[in-house]
């Protein structure tokens, strides 16, 4: 069986180099020729934990190759990004134009799949302008067009980053159909490298579920967001009463933080919103919560900073969440741009996961300093990502600092309980 992923970022490129390395032979498409170059050498754009090993190994092994075109497949897996545009109207620009691409490679009995989240509907969508570009074939299962037949299915992605390759084969996976041929012709395929649970529905159910799960990942990080500000009013450390909270059995709090990012929890809410605004008005809220909090970190920061006469602000973590390089709509990134650019000190940046500071940052005055280092020079510490790298420094290193601690990172003792919320 040979195999075309379109779309070689965080899951196209995971997916190819596994089913690759699982014998299939893989052809990845990316518009972006710097990645097919690197990917050609062996090597990769983007950071997540043992991939390199896996595209190297996959190249190698002959198995994957990668070119800016799509080549003839038996199944076509589209892995394209689903932002939203400023007016949180879903942009599905990206899943046309890999639709559009793939179209004139297609062959009666091809499967393609769509596996970029996205709004109710767009798997429907997917399927007609591929029969409006190809007129010589049909999705009806009638005896008459049978030989004309291609199949089309969605089945959302749900790994996490940080544990993709892991994710990718064990969690359970939902594949809906636009019809019930094309649901099991998907399973079908999935069964052959995937050792978690298969779920089969419909096309919209499938785009619903994984919508949902986002969302309902978003409403209760709001939750525990909303938590904070109010533990912040009433002088109540939020992480030991989530923790307390949580002991009950039949609650389970999320953590609160400097914001929601990543492209997934942060945007996947508005496709439901956009698609219902009158119904949605929890998941909605929600985010006007999360997208609520970077703002009052700076704000926060900002107080502070004002009371001392030249000051020094460490900011420990500029990454979406713990342990990643990933950059892409991170609060802690927008919250260390807005105080750059609000001049209110020096500012050092620590981020272990990256050799080079954003362009943004760097031209705002942002120096990128080893953790230690930036700590001992602060007067404010800034706590923005978990990231384990953290842990190993000596805590005496926050003694007659400011610290404000988003994550509830150093909040384990009294005395580090100031500036903490
Ligand atoms: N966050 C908090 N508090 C928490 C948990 C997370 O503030 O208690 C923040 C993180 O710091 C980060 C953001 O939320 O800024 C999102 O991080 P995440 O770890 O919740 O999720 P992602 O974006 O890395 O991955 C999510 C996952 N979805 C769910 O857990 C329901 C993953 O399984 C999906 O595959 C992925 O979205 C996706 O691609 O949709």
């Amino acid at each position: 069986k040979k195999i075309c992923v379109v779309g070689l970022g965080y899951i196209g490129l995971p997916t190819a180099s596994l089913l690759a390395i699982k014998g299939f032979e893989v052809h990845g498409v990316d518009t972006n020729r710097h990645a097919v170059e690197l990917i050609n050498q062996g090597e990769v754009h983007i950071v997540e934990p043992d991939l390199d090993i896996m595209v190297k190994a996959a190249v190698q092994s002959g198995q994957l190759h990668v070119s800016e075109e799509p080549e003839e497949a038996d199944v076509f897996i589209l892995a394209v990004p689903t932002p939203f545009e400023e007016n949180q109207k879903p942009d599905l620009s990206y899943v046309r134009q890999a639709a559009a691409s793939v179209a004139p490679y297609l062959r009666p009995g091809n499967i393609v799949i769509l596996e970029s989240t996205s709004p109710v509907g767009t798997t429907e969508m997917v399927a007609r302008s591929i029969l409006d570009a190809r007129t010589d074939l049909t999705v009806s299962g009638s005896p008459q067009q049978a030989a004309r037949r291609i199949y089309v299915a969605h089945c959302p992605e749900r790994v996490m980053p940080g544990q993709i390759l892991r994710e990718l084969v064990e969690n359970d996976r939902i594949i809906g159909g636009i019809d019930i041929e094309s649901t099991q012709r998907t399973v079908a395929f999935y069964k052959q490298f995937v050792s978690g649970k298969i779920l089969e529905t419909n096309a919209k159910t499938a785009e619903m579920a994984k919508l949902t799960e986002n969302s309902f990942r978003d409403v209760n990080i709001a939750f525990a967001n909303e938590l904070s500000l109010i533990c912040d009013q009433l002088d109540i450390n939020v992480w030991e009463l989530i923790r307390l909270a949580n002991h009950h059995p039949r609650v389970n709090i999320l953590q609160p933080g400097p914001g929601v990012g990543g492209h997934c929890i942060a945007v996947d809410p508005w496709f439901l919103v956009h698609a219902a605004p009158e119904q949605a008005k929890l998941i909605h809220t929600a985010r006007i919560v999360n997208d609520y909090k970077p703002g009052y970190v700076v704000n926060k920061v900002t107080e502070r900073a004002k009371r001392l006469k030249s000051p020094v602000i460490a900011c420990l973590g500029l990454s979406f969440k713990a342990n990643i390089d990933d950059l892409r709509e991170s609060p802690a990134l927008a919250i260390v741009e807005h105080l750059a650019k609000a001049r209110i000190g020096d500012i050092y940046a620590v981020e272990p996961h990256i050799q080079l500071l954003p362009a943004s940052l760097a031209e705002a005055g942002v120096q990128l300093l080893e953790t230690v280092e930036a700590v001992r020079k602060a007067d404010i510490v800034l706590l923005l990502v978990n990231h384990d790298a953290f842990s190993h420094m000596d805590r005496n290193l926050l003694q007659e600092k400011i610290v404000i601690d988003t994550r509830g990172f150093f909040s384990e003792s009294p005395r580090e309980r100031v500036g903490v919320y």
